[in-house]
């Protein structure tokens, strides 16, 4: 069993307990691409490669650090787009999840062997909470269930060593049915997320688990991680994810609620599967800057690793005076010469 497992919420700072109130202490957007694991080479995964990527995985190596080295949680919240539920939203309640989690479109990038430990006792919390918020919910219990490897990108890149439990959610299905994604629901599965998170006294990290924008290839070069050939989809999805990072760094939160759809209309934007919405509304849609710790594009789709910390000092980074989001060619059609998903 994992050592934090053994340790009570509030025991485990180095300096004494007082720095380690429950609640949820950081947020991250932390995007999944199966190419970030294969670049990394990590024990666990088959495939091997020769880097690529660097500049998201040092993102990640230094939300690493922040997770190890000042959030300390006893949990990370995961909700992930490819647990794909056709009905309401699940909880992973199954206490020791193991297997073998295969990349559908990309399985020479990851065939990656997990064995971790679930926060049942808050899953449980989290369903429950959910329930009782009206959205439909189940406890996922099957212990045979193979997990997703949007769950285990997150995962992974926040924490390879996976010696802190794990909650994880799914995403109902209907955004991909509908033009316009039920960012609602999602909003109300945050506010019970946080809801269990404080009845339970946890310490939680959430991390929500999209990329931004998301036409991409529909050819890979031969060797999956030549960077000559990776760059943005196009301008305009670039310039889309942009703005929405300028707002992110700002700290204009309420303006990136309002923002979300139409950058999800312009883009195909995965955070159409509500994981930044859920994450967001769990800490409570603050106006404090996200800190993005990198970007870089992923066969052409944007990704970002985006801290969010309330506890933190740091100042906004205001936007060039007169800008406003949505590029000036918003509603110029592009040619579609790619694929989406
Ligand atoms: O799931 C993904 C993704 N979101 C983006 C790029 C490439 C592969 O997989
Ligand atoms: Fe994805």
């Amino acid at each position: 069993m994992s050592r934090v497992f053994h340790v009570g919420v509030g025991d485990r700072s180095p300096g004494g307990g007082d720095d380690r109130r429950p609640g949820i202490v950081a947020g991250y957007l932390a995007p999944h691409p199966p190419h970030l694991i294969y670049a990394e080479n990590p024990p666990q995964n088959e495939p091997r490669s020769r880097g690529g990527w660097e500049v998201l995985r040092w993102a990640y190596q230094e939300a690493r650090r922040r997770l190890r080295e000042r959030h300390q949680p006893d949990v990370i919240v995961v909700h992930a787009p490819h647990w794909i539920t056709m009905v309401g939203h699940h909880v992973n309640c199954v206490p020791n999840p193991r297997g073998l989690s295969v990349e559908p479109i990309f399985p020479h990038l990851l065939r990656y062997r997990y064995d971790f430990r679930t926060d049942v006792e808050l899953a449980t919390a989290i369903a429950d909470c959910a329930a009782d918020a009206g959205l439909v919910t189940r406890k996922m219990t099957n212990p045979g269930v193979r997990v997703d490897y949007a769950t285990i990108g997150a995962l992974h890149l926040l924490n390879p060593g996976w010696d802190i439990p794990v909650v994880s959610l799914s995403a109902n299905n209907n955004p991909y049915f509908y033009s316009d994604a039920d960012l609602e629901q999602m909003e109300r599965l945050g506010a019970a997320t946080r809801r269990a998170v404080e009845q339970t006294g946890r310490r939680a990290v959430l991390a929500g688990s999209n990329s931004l924008s998301h036409l991409h290839w529909d050819r890979e070069p031969e060797l999956p991680e030549d960077m000559a050939a990776e760059h943005p989809y196009d301008d305009h999805q670039y310039r889309w994810d942009m703005d929405l990072l300028t707002l992110v760094r700002a700290g204009r939160t309420r303006e990136l609620r309002a923002f979300l759809p139409r950058h999800i209309e312009a883009t195909a934007a995965e955070v159409k599967a509500g994981s930044l919405s859920w994450l967001l509304s769990a800490l409570g849609w603050p106006e404090i800057p996200g800190d993005v710790l990198g970007y870089g594009t992923i066969i052409g789709t944007g990704n970002a690793v985006i801290e969010w910390d309330p506890a933190s000092s740091a100042r906004p980074h205001p936007a060039p005076p007169g800008w406003t989001p949505g590029p000036d060619d918003a509603d110029r059609p592009r040619p579609m010469t790619g694929a989406r998903s």
